[in-house]
Parts: structure tokens; sequence; C-alpha cells
């Protein structure tokens, strides 16, 4: 802490992890909306971040605009991650909370289903913000693909999905919150705004900020 304006609560950082069509943005803007009616400090952030530089290049991939190597663009959504990590630290010790929608987890699950190291993607993830509440929206591929259809993107195809679901499921572990991602949009918001704030008052009453698998203990995976 450099200045003596920083609330004395922390902010939480709060991902929200799940298929493509799995209704993680809907349900994201909907529980930034909820937490902010508390009257708590609450921003929404996205990974990719397409808005930089690195951002950029992401989505001309994405949008099979352009073709990398496959580690190529690993390192590149690893990188975006990386290059607001300072950002991410100073608003949580603000007392800033951040709604996040995807991070470190598509990051190893997307990369692994082309055929990545496991371990190899997590390393590159250590030492970035561990978040305070995994929340998994766990929907089956095939109901994914039903929902209107995927888009054009790259990755937006059920063989695929497929392989980046059974990924989640070996990632997920006993810190995730798994929400069942078929049920009705208002029991799912109803979870997750439950989740949310007992997480947020957790944060609140001193649980420090931690980095993502800082220890090879926390990253069973990492070789
Ligand atoms: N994705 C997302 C990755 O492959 N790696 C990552 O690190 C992240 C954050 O990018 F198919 C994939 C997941 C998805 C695609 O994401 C674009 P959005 O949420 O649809 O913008
Ligand atoms: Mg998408």
């Amino acid at each position: 802490m450099d200045n003596g304006h920083y609330n004395s609560a922390r902010g939480s950082l709060i991902v929200l992890e799940g298929l493509d069509r799995s209704g993680k943005t809907s349900q994201c803007s909907n529980l930034l909306s909820y937490l902010r009616g508390t009257g708590l400090s609450v921003e929404a952030w996205r990974f990719p971040d397409r808005s930089t530089s690195i951002g950029q290049l992401i989505s001309a991939y994405l949008a099979n605009e352009s073709q990398l190597d496959d580690k190529a663009i690993h390192l590149l959504f690893s990188a975006n991650r990386w290059e607001k990590r300072a950002l991410m630290e100073n608003k949580l010790k603000s007392g800033i909370t951040i709604v996040v929608d995807r991070y470190s987890y598509s990051g190893v699950a997307f990369s692994v289903a082309k055929g990545l190291d496991m371990g190899w993607c997590m390393a590159l993830e250590m030492g970035l913000i561990a978040p305070d509440l995994v929340i998994f929206l766990d929907i089956p591929p095939e109901k994914a693909a039903e929902r209107g259809g995927y888009g054009t993107e790259r990755y937006e195809q059920l063989e695929f999905q497929r392989k980046v679901a059974k990924h989640y499921h070996t990632l997920c572990d006993a810190s995730w919150e798994v929400v069942d991602g078929s049920l009705p949009m208002e029991a799912i918001q109803k979870q997750l705004r439950d989740l949310s704030m007992h997480c947020v008052m957790k944060c609140q009453q001193g649980k420090p900020l931690m980095n993502l698998w800082s220890s090879k203990e926390d990253c069973p995976h990492c070789n």
C-alpha cells in the first residue's frame, strides 16, 4: 500500500468459467448490477481483453483472420492476463471487486484441448492473482451448442467444446463452485449472488490476496 487512500477492505476477484454459450456473459452482467446495487464498487472484466494490442492479435486469430502456432497464441492469451495483473492488484487493494468472464482456467482448458501440455500451460499462469471465487457454469457441450448455435469464431465447434469440457473437469477442484448451467436463469442468478456475497464478506474480513498456483502443491499438474 503506497498511499493512504485505500479502503481497509479489499475487493474480491470473482471468476466465471464455462464453455462457449454456457451463459457466462449474461450471468456476469447480471451479477455486476446486483453487486453494484448492494453498494459495492464493482467492475466487470473479461479475458481475452480485446482492447489492448495483444488483445487485437488474439481477436484476429479467433476470427480466423490470422494463423498462429498453438503455443504462440497460448502465450498471447497468457500475456493478455499478465499485462493486466498490476492494474488488477491495485483495483482489488483499493476495494474494488472484479467480476471476470474467463481467466487462466480457460487458458489451460482450451489450449490443452488443442494438445498442449497442461503443466506447461499452467506454469505460465503462476503468479497471476488467484481468484477468491471460481464459479464454473457447467453445461453439457451438446446443450450449449443448441443455444442459438455458435458464432463463427474459432473453437465454437461441438467436437472441440467436448474436449474443453473434459479439461475443465480435470482442473475443477474442491475450491470451485460448480453451478448447473442448465437451470433456469433466475435459479443460476440466485446461486451466483449468494456465492459472491459470501466471498465478498470473507475478503472484507481479511482473507489475504494470493497468487495463482504459487506452489507446486497448488499446481499438481505443473511439472
Ligand atoms: N480462450 C479464452 C482461450 O483459448 N484461452 C484463453 O486464455 C481465454 C481467456 O477464446 F473460445 C478462448 C475461449 C473462447 C475464445 O472468448 C473467446 P470469449 O469469451 O468468447 O470472448
Ligand atoms: Mg465466445
